[in-house]
C-alpha cells in the first residue's frame, strides 16, 4: 500500500512537535507516512525565531513575528517543559524559571536538531491555498517558493495546520487616531523597548501583551505608562509612574481622553489588543473560525476539524500550557493518522467541542482554567506513548506564578519552581529581572 502523504503547515513549536512525534514513532520501528512541512520563514521556531522586521517580510508576505527584543518567558518554564527533552538535558545545567526568548529558542531547536527532522521542512515556502477533493479524498496544497519565486502544488491525504494564531493583529479604531501626532502601533510591531525611553506611552488592553510590553518599557526607562481598560483593570501593584485608567474614548492631537473624564498627553499608543485567527490560505470549508479560548470551536479533541476529519489544527487554543500541550496534540494527531486511535462517529465528533466549550464557560477563575487545560493535556497524553508527566506539578507552577505576580509584578520572574519532569527546583537567576538588561543566552547561562 502506498504511504500516506502528510502536509504540515508551519514549523513553529506546534509544527515541530508534529515532526518530532512522527520521528519518535519511526525511531521505535514504526512505518511512518511521507511528511512535508512548509514553513514560510527561512528558519524554524515560529514566533521564537526573532525578526527585527515589521510589516511585510523579505518575501513580500505579512511578517509573522510578534516577539520583541528583551522578551522573557511570561510564565514559568516548568509549565512548558518537553516531557521527552528536559531543560537539564539540553543545557547540561539547571537554569532559572523565566528564560529570555533566545534561551527558549535554543531549547526548542535542541530537541529537533537531535531528532534530525530538518530535512522534512521546506523553508521559504508560504502556503497559499488548500483544496479538498471529495472524489479522490485528497488535499491539494499550493505553496510559493519565495526564494525561487515559483509555485508548487502537491497532493496529500492529511493536512495539519500549525500556522499559529498570534500573528495577525486585531487593530481597533478610536476617534482621532487619523490625526494623532505620535506613533500608533500594534503589539505585533513592537520590537525594542528602548525606543520609548523618556516617553509617555498609552497602552490599550489588559492581557499578556499589555502587561509585558508596559513592564519592558518601564524597565528600559520610559517616562510613564498609562493603561486604558475596556473591561477591567489588571489591578497589580504598579510602580508610581504607571496608571490604570478607564477605556479610551478619543484622541485629540496628542491627548488621549478616557471614559472617566481624565486625559493624558502621550508620545505613543501601543495597541495590545490581541490577535485574530487568520488563515488567508484556507477556503471556507476548511477554515477554522474561533475566538481565542481554551475550547476552540469545531475541533474534536481540540485538534480534528469536525467538518472534515482528515484535516487537523494544532495549537489553536488560548494558552496557559504551550510546548507540552502542542506535544500532547501532535502525538495524538500522529496516532490518529496512523490508525492507532480510531475516530468515533460524526455526531460524537461534533458534540465534543460543544461539550468542551460548555465546560470552559462554567469555569470560575484562572486557577480553574489552568486545571482545565492541564486536564486536557493529560487526556490526550493518556491515549498515546508521549511520556506522561506530573500535570499537578505543572499546574502548581502556574498557581505559584500567579501568586508571585500578585505579590510583585516586577519581581515575579525572580522566583524558581519545581520541574514536573525532574522534580528539581530551579535556582534563582543571578540578577533580578528589573536589573537584568542583558538578556543574551550567554548572560543567562552564567552561574553564580
Ligand atoms: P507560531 O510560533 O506562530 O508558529 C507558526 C509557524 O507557521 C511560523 O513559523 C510561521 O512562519 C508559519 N506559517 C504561518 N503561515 C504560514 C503559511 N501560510 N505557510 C507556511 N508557513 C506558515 N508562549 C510561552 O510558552 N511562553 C511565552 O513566554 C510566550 N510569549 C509569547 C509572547 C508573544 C509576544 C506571543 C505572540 C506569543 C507568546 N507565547 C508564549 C505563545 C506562543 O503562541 C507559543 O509559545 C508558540 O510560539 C506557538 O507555536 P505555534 O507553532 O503554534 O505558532
Ligand atoms: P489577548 O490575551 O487576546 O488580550 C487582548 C486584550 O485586548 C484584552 O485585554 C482585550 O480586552 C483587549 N482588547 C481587545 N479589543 C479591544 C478594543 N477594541 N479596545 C480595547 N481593548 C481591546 O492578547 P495578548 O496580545 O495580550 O496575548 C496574546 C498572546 O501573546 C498570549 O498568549 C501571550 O503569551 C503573548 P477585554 O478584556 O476583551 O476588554
Amino acid at each position: 500500500m502506498a504511504k500516506k502523504r502528510i502536509c504540515i503547515i508551519g514549523a513553529g513549536p506546534s509544527g515541530l512537535a508534529q515532526l518530532r512525534a512522527f520521528q519518535s514513532a519511526a525511531n521505535s520501528g514504526a512505518e511512518i507516512p511521507e511528511i512535508v512541512c512548509y514553513e514560510k520563514q527561512s528558519d524554524w521556531g515560529g514566533l521564537w525565531n526573532y525578526t527585527w522586521r515589521t510589516g511585510v517580510g523579505e518575501d513580500g508576505e505579512p511578517c509573522h513575528g510578534s516577539m520583541y527584543r528583551y522578551l522573557w518567558s511570561n510564565g514559568p518554564k516548568e509549565g512548558l517543559e518537553f516531557a521527552d527533552y528536559t531543560f537539564d538535558e539540553h543545557f547540561g545545567q539547571e537554569i532559572a524559571s523565566y528564560p529570555p526568548r533566545a534561551v527558549l529558542f535554543d531549547y526548542i531547536k535542541g530537541r529537533v536538531d537531535k531528532a534530525g527532522v530538518r530535512d522534512w521542512i521546506k523553508f521559504n515556502h508560504v502556503v497559499r491555498d488548500v483544496r479538498f477533493d471529495e472524489a479522490s479524498s485528497t488535499f491539494t496544497v499550493t505553496a510559493r517558493n519565495s526564494k525561487d519565486d515559483c509555485e508548487v502544488s502537491k497532493e496529500f491525504d492529511h493536512v495539519i495546520v500549525a500556522s499559529g494564531h498570534f500573528s495577525s493583529p486585531n487593530v481597533p479604531y478610536y476617534p482621532g487616531f487619523e490625526s494623532y501626532n505620535g506613533r500608533i502601533l500594534h503589539a505585533h510591531d513592537f520590537r525594542d523597548a528602548r525606543e520609548f525611553a523618556d516617553k509617555d506611552i498609552l497602552i490599550l488592553g489588559t492581557s499578556y501583551s499589555a502587561e509585558d510590553i508596559g513592564s519592558q518599557c518601564w524597565k528600559y526607562g520610559c517616562k510613564s505608562v498609562t493603561v486604558a481598560h475596556r473591561t477591567a483593570p489588571m489591578g497589580y501593584d504598579w510602580p508610581e509612574n504607571w496608571k490604570e485608567v478607564q477605556a479610551l474614548v478619543r484622541v485629540d492631537g496628542r491627548t488621549a481622553h478616557f471614559k472617566d473624564g481624565s486625559s493624558k498627553t502621550v508620545d505613543a499608543i501601543i495597541l495590545c489588543t490581541g490577535y485574530k485567527h487568520h488563515f488567508s490560505f484556507l477556503p471556507d470549508d476548511l477554515r477554522l473560525k474561533t475566538a481565542n479560548r481554551l475550547a476552540a470551536a469545531d475541533l474534536y479533541k481540540g485538534v480534528v476539524w469536525t467538518k472534515n476529519p482528515k484535516m487537523f489544527y494544532l495549537g489553536m487554543q488560548d494558552q496557559w500550557y504551550t510546548f507540552n500541550m502542542f506535544d500532547a496534540q501532535a502525538w495524538w494527531v500522529r496516532d490518529c493518522i496512523m490508525g492507532r486511535i480510531p475516530l468515533p462517529d460524526q455526531p460524537v465528533i461534533e458534540a465534543d467541542p460543544v461539550a468542551r466549550e460548555a465546560a470552559e464557560d462554567a469555569l470560575e477563575d484562572d486557577y480553574a482554567c489552568i486545571r482545565y487545560q492541564g486536564a486536557y493535556v493529560e487526556e490526550l497524553i493518556a491515549e498515546t506513548d508521549y511520556p506522561s508527566f506530573d500535570i499537578e506539578a505543572a499546574n502548581q507552577a502556574f498557581f505559584d506564578w500567579k501568586k508571585h505576580k500578585k505579590k510583585g509584578i516586577m519581581q515575579f520572574r525572580d522566583h524558581g519552581y519545581t520541574s514536573p519532569m525532574t522534580g528539581k527546583k530551579a535556582p534563582p537567576h543571578h540578577t533580578s529581572w528589573v536589573e537584568a538588561l542583558d538578556d543574551s543566552l550567554e548572560s543567562y547561562l552564567q552561574t553564580g
